[in-house]
């Protein structure tokens, strides 16, 4: 991996980094006969995934120890939410993506981190890895990405907000973004941090499944927009982690909805 530079470490200080064997071999057991268990989920997800569970909240099971794994890891920041993905060879997965769905609601979404844990070895092509962006063009484009589509969620809420042209990659940004990427090498149980608000991509898998355990973490003073919370509740996105917020922050504003 190479070394971050400033700029990256300004927006987003952790995106990139690997963390080995973060989740014990019995820890790693333990999550997935319950995410086994657990019956495949019914949001558009589970459309693109073999089984997506959204929102599974094990990470609040305390036998997995998964919310003091994060403090130790992470004492700055606190878990949101989680995913549960599963990928085989017929499952498309996401092309490179930012996830304004899950950080449409904050101040600053590139203070969301994700921690990525494949279930599953992800070390060679077809073994479903994560590529992300580290060079600053990418990462820039994935800004204007991220104005784009908050303007648009402000928008929701006020419809007195003109419309601006949608964000759209071209082909050669799409180019570029493949050649740059870095698809980290990783076993069961390690993580890979990265800032969903840049861009990154789900690689094909030719054989068997892969999975992955995702937590959604959130610096803890982080600050949410009402604005924006309130347009993805209209949206119907991410309802479960919106309205927990909605009542934390803005109880006020839950009256004018419902
Ligand atoms: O695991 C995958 O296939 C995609 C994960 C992803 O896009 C995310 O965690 O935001
Ligand atoms: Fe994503």
């Amino acid at each position: 991996m190479p070394a971050r530079p400033d700029f990256l470490k300004n927006i987003s200080p952790h995106h990139g980094e690997i963390i080995r064997g973060l989740l014990s071999e019995e820890t790693r057991q333990k999550l997935v006969a319950k995410l086994d268990a657990m019956p495949n989920g019914e949001t558009w997800y589970a459309d693109i995934y073999n089984k997506a569970i959204y929102g599974p909240m094990v990470f609040r099971d305390e036998e997995l120890n998964i919310v003091e794994t994060i403090e130790e890891l992470l004492p700055d920041y606190r878990i949101l939410a989680d995913l549960y993905l599963e990928k085989t060879p017929s499952d498309q997965g996401f092309p490179f993506h930012t996830d304004f769905d899950s950080i449409g609601f904050m101040e600053h979404p590139e203070d969301m981190l994700t921690v990525w844990i494949p279930l599953t070895p992800v070390q060679e092509e077809g073994s479903g890895q994560l590529s992300i962006v580290m060079e600053e063009g990418a990462v820039r484009l994935s800004l204007i990405r991220e104005a784009n589509q908050l303007h648009s969620l402000v928008r929701i809420v006020d419809p007195s907000v003109p419309e601006h042209v949608p964000f759209q990659i071209t082909p050669q940004e799409y180019d570029y973004l493949e050649r740059i990427k870095v698809t980290p090498s990783l076993d069961a149980g390690d993580a890979l941090l990265f800032c969903n608000a840049f861009f990154h991509k789900s690689e094909n898998v030719h054989q068997g499944k892969r999975t992955a355990y995702i937590l959604r973490l959130v610096p803890k003073d982080a600050k949410f927009s009402r604005t924006r919370l309130l347009g993805l509740k209209m949206l119907g996105q991410n309802l479960a982690v919106v309205n927990e917020l909605l009542e934390q922050h803005y109880p006020d504003a839950l009256e004018t909805v419902e």
